[in-house]
């Protein structure tokens, strides 16, 4: 069921809504914010040019590089006295990013995320463990604000501690998670080896997000849990996690909440505005914001925007699931590789587990790719048990397995993604786990 009537209202009447918070918007950077003025100028354009939807082809883009450049608050419309509350984005190098929020801006944020609980089906029955993590992420308190707006019950435990958290969803009957998709599985395998059974707790439902993942990963999760996960995606510039959620009817697609972030396709090289259809680079425009609000931001995700009507009653426009981000994509010998086209293939296999990295390497002057993967658990168990039999003919036979798993696998990747790959299958939990989002790309390329 939609939360707020906007997420229902035809297209003229968004369009409406739209074109009033663009106009507002660009008047209100360009008359408070010095930075937002000069570059306008410098563009060549007024408030006053923008008279319809499309007339925002006439705003320049704003990049991360301009957030950096005038960090931490010199993008910044609303005073200090205005700003209530701050965050951070995670940047593993360098200074991060900062956004601040108006009271105003929180509310919208909320909503957004309101929009996303009810969207996933949380509701005041629900006891929620979010997994996110507290603090300079958005991740943690977002789903916290849009999950007590449902009227849903919220453990603010944050992430981390494995244990603890398979003990609450024990001792708490904890029926719905927020979480990024590699730390579930994390959980999921510490209490497999805890003896737990998740399908026998309370377990119901998850949101799961912020960092890219597979439908093939989405399977696993709800079969492993016995739950049915939908997907969230934001970024902190823009507001946090909710700017764009899928529907619990469909799972196939995500809502963007447009009367907020209004959305834009671009081709990356060009700039050029795509149709809905095509895939390019996601563009946001911050349409009701006042903190500091962005005009045609460049979020270097990949996607492409769909305005087909959706069974679940939403007229928002949705936008495919987020493969990779363009900074994340691999350029090997010419072809485009996004780490998770190679999850999905992973995940299709028995006997290889959802922990993987990519290794990028340069040899020579060729750049190579290698995959190293973990196998299970259960592989492992009874490779070993027959060794220590010493029975010469199973040994062979495990050999003959790796040995047929590392070759299918370069076989699928290759016809998927075009490029031949190394395999490395390695022992369970020898790939570092991560408490956040999951770090799948190793690139020892230099130079
Ligand atoms: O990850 C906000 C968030 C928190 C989203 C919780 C969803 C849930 P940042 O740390 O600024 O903010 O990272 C934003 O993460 O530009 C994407 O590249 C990636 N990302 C976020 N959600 C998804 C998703 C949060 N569902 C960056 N699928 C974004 C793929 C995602 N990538």
């Amino acid at each position: 069921m939609a939360w707020n009537k906007e997420e229902t209202i035809n297209r003229s009447e968004m369009q409406a809504l739209q074109l009033a918070g663009l106009q507002k918007t660009v008047s209100y950077v360009y008359e408070r914010n010095a930075c937002y003025r000069q570059k306008l100028d410098d563009h060549g354009v007024k408030p006053s040019d923008i008279k319809s939807l499309d007339d925002i082809k006439l705003l320049p883009f704003t990049t991360k590089q301009d957030l950096r450049d005038n960090y931490p608050f010199k993008l910044f419309t609303a005073s200090p006295e205005e700003i209530v509350e701050y965050h951070a984005t995670s940047g593993t190098t360098g200074k991060p990013i900062a956004v601040g929020y108006t009271r105003e801006d929180i509310e919208i944020w909320t909503e957004s995320m309101a929009r996303t609980c009810a969207g996933a089906g949380f509701d005041s029955n629900d006891i929620v463990q979010n997994i996110f993590g507290y603090g300079l992420f958005t991740g943690g308190i977002g789903a916290h604000y849009g999950a007590m707006r449902v009227g849903a019950g919220v453990i603010p435990i944050s992430g981390g501690n494995t244990q603890k958290q398979i003990m609450l969803m024990q001792d708490f009957g904890t029926t719905a998670l927020t979480s990024t998709p590699s730390f579930l599985i994390h959980i999921h395998e510490v209490g497999e080896q805890m003896g737990v059974d998740f399908k026998k707790l309370n377990l119901k439902k998850a949101v799961c997000g912020a960092e890219p993942w597979s439908e093939s990963m989405r399977q696993s999760i709800q079969e492993k849990f016995g739950i049915k996960v939908c997907d969230i995606y934001g970024l902190s510039e823009i507001t946090g996690p909710g700017v764009s959620f899928e529907c619990w009817e469909e799972q196939n697609g995500l809502h963007i909440n447009e009367d907020f972030f209004y959305p834009e396709i671009i081709d990356p090289d060009t700039g050029d505005v795509l149709p809905a259809g095509a895939e390019g680079e996601l563009v946001f425009t911050t349409i009701n914001k006042y903190g500091q609000p962005l005009l045609r931001y460049r979020t270097r995700d990949i996607s492409s925007l769909s305005y087909e009507t959706c069974s679940c009653g939403r007229t928002l426009v949705k936008m495919a699931r987020v493969t990779g981000r363009s900074d994340d994509m691999l350029i090997i010998r010419g072809v485009n590789v996004y780490p998770s086209q190679i999850e999905s293939i992973i995940l299709k296999r028995e006997g290889v587990s959802p922990h993987y990295v990519v290794i990028v390497e340069r040899k020579g002057a060729m750049d190579s790719l290698r995959i190293k993967i973990e196998v299970t658990e259960e592989f492992m168990i009874k490779a070993a048990a027959d060794i220590l039999k010493g029975d010469e003919f199973d040994i062979l036979e495990d050999v003959a397995v790796v040995h047929n798993k590392k070759r299918n696998l370069q076989h699928d990747i290759k016809e998927a993604v075009g490029i031949s790959v190394d395999i490395n299958l390695v022992p369970p939990h020898s790939i570092p786990r991560s408490e956040g989002k999951a770090k799948r790309i190793d690139d020892r390329r230099t130079g």
